[in-house]
């Protein structure tokens, strides 16, 4: 059902050449770009008005308001099974946990007597986060978007999800019951690109946000593109991937399982283990069938996902080359399963997070390791990292120079100004001086 890629023997191509040779969801954003304008423009224009067009379009029910009315969050959480609470207060306090040591502090660079640079982190005013509701209902992902946002104390933040039709139009419950333990009261029934134009732009009910973040399917995608250099956007989430970095030394089962959980998402998932044992690679395919056949979600996505392009064993001379197929592919969850992980993890430089050993599947990072599970996809963890305190944080230079500090330096900034044939930058330190030395002396 998984293909092979067997990349034994030659030597591995350099950096692009090998990333092409490995597989990777097609997962078009901007051909939904198109689709999306016309959704976000009529947000635009008739706000409110189009969010309810929208749900009955899109989810399939009538609302008679967008904003979730703050009995229905106290119910929600009312009515929530107690060991789902149970579990959801525990990856809460697990996620703050982690996410508070990501606070960053003010910090003055004394350059000069009299001359300082300060950074202070200053956070968005207000946030917009999408917790998705088609496919799935992710309640963990209302807390690893609301954590960091609070650890980073954004003072206004809103959430986003779809009506649910056998909900009376409401967001899934356990989304509400999540936002109503997290303290979040301002919440909306709005889905896809919908919720990213409303936050945008801000309609009658919602106030427009400075920043969209949070998974979603390709529309949201598409429309968080669609607003980028207009608001704030954490990254645009394609299908999940993990990626397995394995030797003899790991359990076949376990590294199926964890191919599977990770399937078990969206058709469009991706799964590869990389691997320098053939013995593995064929006791792992052994293992799928069986496992896949006890789970849910079989035709649907996990098959697709694991029979799909995206989807691979890749074969590897040895525990080198496969870091270097790891760092090319850079995956969303890397789990290194060989022996010495936390060594070989140690030299992994592309992965939106690293799971090591045997006793750190992916699915405790999607729920309750303390880290986040908003990651970068489709190859950004390259370039980028997940969601965290920073994300939400503005650095921001406050600089402070006495008269003599200024002095000292004027002449450097004028010939710079000068080199540059931009003389009113001179002048504008001239103009604060009796200038007596050339700028180039
Ligand atoms: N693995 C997903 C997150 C998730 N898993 C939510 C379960 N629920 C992307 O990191
Ligand atoms: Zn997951």
């Amino acid at each position: 059902m998984i293909s092979r890629i067997d990349l034994r023997g030659d030597a591995l191509p350099e950096g692009p050449a090998l990333r092409d040779l490995l597989p990777r969801a097609d997962f078009d954003v901007s051909a939904a770009l198109e689709k999306v304008r016309p959704i976000c423009e009529a947000v635009h224009h008739r706000g409110d008005a189009a969010l309810i067009d929208f749900a009955e379009r899109f989810d399939g029910v009538k609302l008679d308001r967008v904003r979730v009315p703050a009995e229905a969050l106290a119910r929600a959480l009312e009515e929530l099974d107690p060991a789902v609470r149970a579990a959801l207060e525990e990856s809460i306090r697990r996620t703050r946990l982690v996410h508070r040591a990501q606070r960053r502090t003010t910090r003055t660079t004394q350059v000069v007597p009299g001359g300082s640079v300060t950074e202070k982190w200053v956070p968005v005013d207000r946030v917009g986060l999408y917790a998705p509701g088609g496919r799935s209902v992710y309640p963990s992902s209302v807390i690893m978007n609301v954590v960091p946002a609070q650890e980073a104390s954004v003072e206004s933040i809103a959430l986003a999800s779809p009506a649910q039709a056998d909900f009376g139009g409401l967001p899934h419950p356990t989304i509400l019951a999540a936002c109503a333990l997290l303290g979040v009261d301002e919440v909306y029934a709005a889905g896809g690109a919908t919720a990213v134009a409303m936050f945008a732009y801000g309609t009658e009910s919602c106030a427009p946000a400075n920043m969209v973040t949070g998974p979603g399917n390709i529309w949201v995608a598409a429309a968080k593109r669609y607003f980028t250099g207009r608001i704030g956007i954490d990254a645009e989430a394609g299908p999940t991937e993990i990626a397995v970095l394995a030797d003899d030394t790991a359990d076949p089962a376990h590294v199926a399982a964890d191919l599977i959980s990770q399937a078990e998402h969206d058709p469009l998932a991706a799964a590869v283990l990389v691997t320098d044992s053939v013995a593995l690679a064929d006791a792992v395919e052994k293992e799928l069938e069986p496992q896949i056949a006890a789970t849910r979600h079989i035709e649907d996505r996990i098959v697709p996902a694991l029979g799909g392009r995206q989807s691979a064993i890749v074969l590897v001379d040895g525990v080198e080359e496969g870091l270097r197929v790891v760092d090319a592919y850079g995956a969303e969850h890397l789990e290194i399963q060989t022996a010495d992980a936390a060594a070989v993890a140690d030299r992994v430089r592309n992965a939106g997070a690293i799971f090591v050993g045997p006793w750190a599947p992916v699915s405790l990072g999607d729920y309750a390791a303390g880290s986040n599970h908003v990651l970068p996809t489709g190859g950004c963890a390259c370039h980028s990292s997940g969601l965290s305190v920073q994300s939400f944080l503005r650095g921001i230079h406050v600089v402070d120079y006495t008269k003599d500090a200024l002095a000292e330096v004027a002449h450097h900034v004028v010939t710079l100004a000068e080199a540059e044939d931009l003389p009113a930058h001179g002048a504008a330190i001239k103009a604060r001086f009796d200038w007596k030395v050339p700028a180039s002396k």
